[in-house]
């Protein structure tokens, strides 16, 4: 095998620690402490002035959405602050005034970048014009747009086979651009199209699609304001759904009670200063969660199955706990769900999920008198082996309880990315679609592949093995995102050519092919300019809301192109003249573009018009009770099965979690200021009992090593942190522990890494 083409580069961000000093884990998040905290990084990547016009526009009408995560904006937006910490921080890492630019690249070699933090290269600036990494060659150098799609277009036709390709996308592209970039990939002839979302929600659209029929959420915004009990399972809104915490704080207000289900007490879930309202700033913050239920990793199924075991006794004892008439008009597979509950026994379920038993008899007899109930939920059910199997334990729930398709109940998978759900949405997928591929053929004229293409975990073996040779990226930054980071890096480094469109430099743009591109492209806070006029885009949120968003800001060079623009001037160099689709005309022409995906895609048609203001809500089936598309026309109960991990006696379970001062793998800072953390992220989060048991003592040095099929992966460096974790449960930050999880190891259907339950062992480094 040919790889590293290039020599000594580092594919990992650098073990060395920064400076830890530790406080005591945060019991609220933020009011005025995150406001400052949000001003202080706009004001410093771009001036007071800039940050604060910019600042308010963001999620307003006619502004620009939020480039941070896919919650909803409400329905009427405050003039005030209609964003919060980690959104200001998005805003400010994409809107800097650094440039990165053919003088940077002539001072540094990819060697030596790569040998920075990955907070370090983040901080680096804006791309601001097409760079060139000839074969051979340690430095890129600025090429122009002509040459760089003419190069990829070349490459492109030596492949032998369409198959030869992969075409990535990361959640933070418009509709229209996604659009256009999948129409591409099947107009040259392939369905490989993997996505974030494959490392992320997927176990999510797999469950709810095989008991619901659609692969989203059900619930609107308004149901947090009528739903009598909430439950948040697996996820910490305090740091990546922010604004979350004001639809939670409603509920509340409105009687409605809270229940979290979290290996880690996540600040945000316990107290809450809401910024937003003046009394929020001045009062002592909300005690936001009723319940909180400290499960053990990947135990949920085992914690909700004995919920369920209770409820389904109270039933038998008294009745009206279940919703007997939704259950009979609306489901299959009741009677086998009940009899599947009685193969476990309550106890065997009670040690497994490890929770205290007087905490959940409080949830049962809560959840036995209620019938309004939302389910939310995010990476710590998705990413397991059993993931799809979390997400259906879920919907066994909801449908005991009739809680679909009425206000204040349904299903909530909180979605990461600003517009993953809409790139799926428009087309973005490796399987094959009939209806998907009818509708390309009748609007413009060509044949879609009909074989499935790969997802992430499959690209990776496809590149390293060789039969893949081009990797394109419509952002994200695939070798840092995914699993088995070494492996995933030689797959990257065998490839002939690799293209990242991307805002800003990260480390897939130094770990690369033969050949590499990097296409700076515009950004959601940038103005999209044509003749003179800014246009917008759409996005669609986590609640199934598409919207308009319209940059605000003048983009920081004049040589970087929009995403349409640059998948239309690829497509068109590569087809020349000869294909049906205008792909030039539709790159330049949003409003054509527009028109021609609601001809293909379901929920999209009249787009234009309809995605104004607050935009509207695309069609879903379980909003309206509809399970015309499932077995018997029924919601499906699933029988699941418990997790097995096998342990031996020095191994732990590792989930793998976000800082506060990050998004996925851009780095915003070294503070996890909840959590107590500053100015490090070298840490691994452990139970005093086990660090007795493993004679460590806090902020002793370890190595962290996973063993899989008898092969040993290892990361260096991280100091002991005693925490409130379970007992046999580890936690440390994402990207770093990318490299301890093997590429064979994904979930079940999904194929999403198991990125929340690593099993591993520790070593004292020297
Ligand atoms: N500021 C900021 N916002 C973000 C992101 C970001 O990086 N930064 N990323 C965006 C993206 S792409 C996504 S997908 C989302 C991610 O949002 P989250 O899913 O909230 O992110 P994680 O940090 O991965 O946290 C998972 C949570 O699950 C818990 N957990 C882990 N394992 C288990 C388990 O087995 N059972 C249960 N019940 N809980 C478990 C962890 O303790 C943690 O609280 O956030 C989005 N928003
Ligand atoms: N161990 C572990 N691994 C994980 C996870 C985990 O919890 N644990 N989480 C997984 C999840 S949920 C996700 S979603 C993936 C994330 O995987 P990705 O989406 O691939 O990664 P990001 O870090 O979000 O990508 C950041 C880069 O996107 C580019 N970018 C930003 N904005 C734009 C834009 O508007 N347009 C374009 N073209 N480029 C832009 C910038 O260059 C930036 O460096 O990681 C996954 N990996
Ligand atoms: S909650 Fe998410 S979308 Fe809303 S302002 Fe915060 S980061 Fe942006
Ligand atoms: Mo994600």
């Amino acid at each position: 095998m040919p790889f590293p083409i290039r020599k000594n580069i580092q594919t990992q961000s650098s073990a060395e620690f920064t400076g830890i000093e530790l406080t005591k884990p945060a019991n609220y998040a933020a009011g005025f402490t995150g406001v400052k905290v949000a001003l202080q990084h706009t004001f410093k990547e771009m001036g007071a002035i800039k940050s604060l016009q910019t600042l308010s526009h963001m999620n307003q009408k006619d502004g620009f959405d939020c480039p941070g995560c896919a919650w909803p904006d409400p329905e009427h937006p405050s003039k005030v602050a209609e964003y919060c910490e980690n959104g200001a921080k998005a805003l400010a890492e994409e809107a800097t005034n650094k440039e990165v630019d053919n003088a940077f690249f002539s001072n540094y070699s990819v060697q030596e970048i790569s040998r920075w933090s990955d907070f370090k290269i983040g901080k680096s600036g804006r791309l601001v014009a097409p760079m060139l990494l000839k074969p051979g060659s340690n430095h890129y150098e600025e090429c122009t747009w002509e040459e760089a799609f003419r190069l990829i277009a070349d490459h492109l036709h030596a492949l032998d086979n369409p198959d030869q390709a992969i075409f990535y996308t990361s959640g933070r592209s418009s509709n229209e651009a996604a659009f256009l970039y999948g129409l591409f990939a099947r107009a040259f002839g392939t369905n490989n199209m993997p996505d974030c979302s494959n490392m992320c929600h997927e176990s999510s659209g797999i469950g709810l699609s095989e008991t619901l029929g659609i692969g989203k959420g059900s619930v609107k915004l308004e149901d947090f304001d009528k739903a009598e009990v909430v439950m948040v399972i697996g996820q910490n809104p305090g740091t990546n759904h922010p604004r979350m915490l004001s639809a939670l704080e409603k509920c509340k207000r409105n009687g409605g009670k809270i229940i979290s289900i979290n290996p880690l007490q996540e600040a945000g879930l316990i107290r809450f200063r809401n910024p937003q309202e003046i009394s929020g700033m001045l009062l002592n913050g909300h005690g936001l969660t009723d319940i909180y239920l400290q499960v053990k990793i990947n135990q949920d199924v085992a914690l909700l199955k004995l919920i369920e075991k209770k409820l389904a006794a109270l039933e038998k004892a008294n009745g009206n706990v279940f919703d007997h008439e939704f259950i009979e008009k609306y489901t299959e597979g009741f009677e086998s769900f009940l009899a599947h509950l009685e193969t476990h026994s309550e106890q065997e379920l009670l040690e497994l999920c490890g929770v205290d038993e007087n905490l959940i008899n409080e949830t049962v007899a809560l959840l036995s008198k209620k019938s309004k109930i939302i389910i939310c939920w995010a990476m710590g059910l998705t990413q397991h082996k059993n993931g799809v199997e979390n997400i259906k334990e879920c919907v066994n729930l909801l449908l005991l309880k009739g809680s679909l398709g009425k206000p204040g109940v349904g299903t909530c998978p909180v979605r990461g990315h600003s517009n993953v759900q809409g790139d799926r949405s428009v087309g973005i997928m490796h399987f094959v679609s009939k209806e998907l591929n009818e509708a390309i053929k009748k609007t413009f004229g060509f044949d879609a592949p009909d074989h499935e293409g790969v997802d992430v975990v499959k690209a990776i073996p496809a590149m390293y093995e060789g039969k893949a040779k081009i990797f394109v990226g419509l952002g994200g930054n695939f070798v840092s995102a995914a699993s088995d980071t070494e492996y995933t890096a030689k797959a990257l480094q065998n490839c002939d050519l690799t293209v990242q469109i991307s805002t800003k430099l990260n480390r897939s743009h130094l770990i690369t092919g033969k050949t590499a591109l990097i296409l700076p492209t515009l950004g959601r806070s940038d103005k999209d300019l044509k003749d003179g006029k800014p246009r917008h885009f759409t996005v669609e949120n986590s609640m199934g809301i598409v919207h308009q968003s319209k940059g605000f800001l003048d983009p920081i060079s004049d040589n970087i192109k929009s995403e349409p623009e640059i998948v239309a001037g690829i497509a068109a160099a590569y087809f020349r003249e000869d294909h049906p689709v205008k792909w030039k005309s539709l790159g330049s022409n949003y409003e054509l573009l527009r028109e021609k995906l609601g001809e293909v895609i379901l929920g999209f048609k009249d787009m234009n018009t309809k995605s104004e203001g607050f935009g509207y809500y695309l069609p879903n089936n379980v909003r309206e009770l509809d399970f015309s598309k499932l077995p018997n026309q029924k919601a499906q109960f699933s029988t699941t099965s418990l997790p097995v991990h096998d342990l031996q006696e020095n191994e732990y379970l590792l989930m793998s979690i976000r800082s506060h001062d990050q998004f996925n793998t851009t780095i915003y800072g070294l503070n996890d200021r909840y959590r107590g953390i500053h100015n490090e992220r070298r840490v691994l989060f452990m139970n005093e009992s086990d660090m007795i048991q493993e004679n460590l003592k806090k902020m002793d040095v370890v190595n962290i090593l996973s063993n899989y099929d008898g092969q040993e992966r290892k990361v260096f460096q991280f100091l002991v942190i005693p925490y409130n974790i379970p007992k046999g449960n580890l936690a440390a930050y994402y990207p770093e522990t990318n490299p301890l999880i093997p590429i064979q190891e994904y979930a079940d259907k999904s194929n999403t890494p198991i990125s929340k339950s690593v099993r591993v062992s520790l070593e004292k480094a020297d």
